[in-house]
């Protein structure tokens, strides 16, 4: 067992489960307050922590708050980030910056890699991890998802890579980096919205089990960095990849003309498909993340058995 950092603040059930070795999953905050709209994000975060604790499994919400670094949050802590103008989304880059002035930081999911890993905290659940942007051979605009990939011991379970992105340019920038990119009962990469990418999975896993023993041989031998399992999205929930990608598109040249970069085009982009759905990607998103919690809870679970 790992003794969190000091800096961490955690709650009673999540510090308990840690340190009688009961499996925790670890699920991130930009997804709350700059991912969905209210009410349906808290509503979204709520669900989420329920389904996991239905398998006996202790959910811990990361984020920062009055600038401490907390693992689980009380409902309170998840309306604050669904509804305050004050939260800032928080990447690596940004944790030092927001933990010593005090703010409210809601974290993606570099960030909530790295806190769940100083906190002892082995299975992260998501709904998309950030990639290569379109044109990043001249923005450069590369997610810090990727490096935190590279080299933090956390396994990530996304619905796979979201066609905003490049997503051959996040495959093979994944691989460079020394990532396993495992797709859940499929042999296709997930792209997200739709289960289908046109991109062939680097490796796949049909079981928590087969997953939990990729993630004990890793870590294992030594070798440093996470897991990038993507899990499809159930067929009833999908939007086939022909009928988003002409939003996606569309979205994508309204931010251009809007001349929106950085940080803040994953929330514009999110927000904006969501408009030209008429809400379906977010019943979408919310599907896909509920799933991955399924998995989630099982994965925790297979791993804390393998390693005890
Ligand atoms: N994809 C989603 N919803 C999200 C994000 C990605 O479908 O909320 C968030 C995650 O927190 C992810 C972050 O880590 O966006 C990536 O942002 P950036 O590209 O700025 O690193
Ligand atoms: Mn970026």
């Amino acid at each position: 067992m790992t003794t969190p950092h000091p800096r961490l603040i955690l709650t009673e059930e999540v510090r308990a489960a840690l340190h009688e070795g009961r499996p925790v999953v670890a699920l991130e905050s930009t997804i709350i307050s700059h991912g969905m709209p209210y009410p349906r994000n808290v509503a979204m975060a709520l669900e989420v922590e329920a389904i996991i604790r239905s398998y006996d499994v202790v959910p811990a919400t990361i984020a920062v708050l009055h600038g401490q670094p907390r693992i689980g949050l009380s409902p309170d802590d998840l309306e604050l980030l669904a509804t305050s103008p004050d939260v800032t989304k928080t990447s690596v880059r940004d944790l030092a910056y927001v933990v010593a002035r005090g703010g409210h930081g809601a974290t993606t999911v570099a960030s909530t890699m790295r806190l769940a890993a100083l906190a002892g905290i082995r299975v992260f659940v998501t709904g998309g991890i950030g990639g290569v942007h379109r044109g990043a051979s001249t923005t450069f605009d590369v997610s810090a998802d990727l490096t935190e990939l590279a080299s933090t011991g956390v396994a990530v379970i996304s619905a796979g890579v979201k066609s905003i992105l490049d997503i051959g340019l996040t495959l093979e920038t994944l691989e460079t980096l020394g990532v396993p990119v495992i797709s859940y009962g499929t042999d296709e990469f997930p792209a997200f919205y739709s289960r289908s990418s046109g991109f062939a999975s680097p490796m796949r896993a049909d079981s928590p089990e087969e997953l939990a023993a990729i993630m004990h041989a890793r870590w294992d031998l030594g070798i440093p960095g996470g897991i990038s399992i993507a899990n499809p999205v159930p067929a009833a929930d999908e939007i086939p990849a022909e009928q988003i990608n002409g939003i996606i598109d569309q979205a994508l040249a309204e931010m251009a003309q809007a001349g929106i970069t950085g940080k803040d085009t994953t929330p514009y982009l999110l927000g904006r498909i969501v408009e030209l759905t008429d809400g379906t990607s977010l019943n979408t998103n919310i599907a896909l993340v509920k799933n991955n919690a399924h998995l989630g809870a099982h994965l925790a679970t297979a791993y804390t058995t393998l390693t005890q």
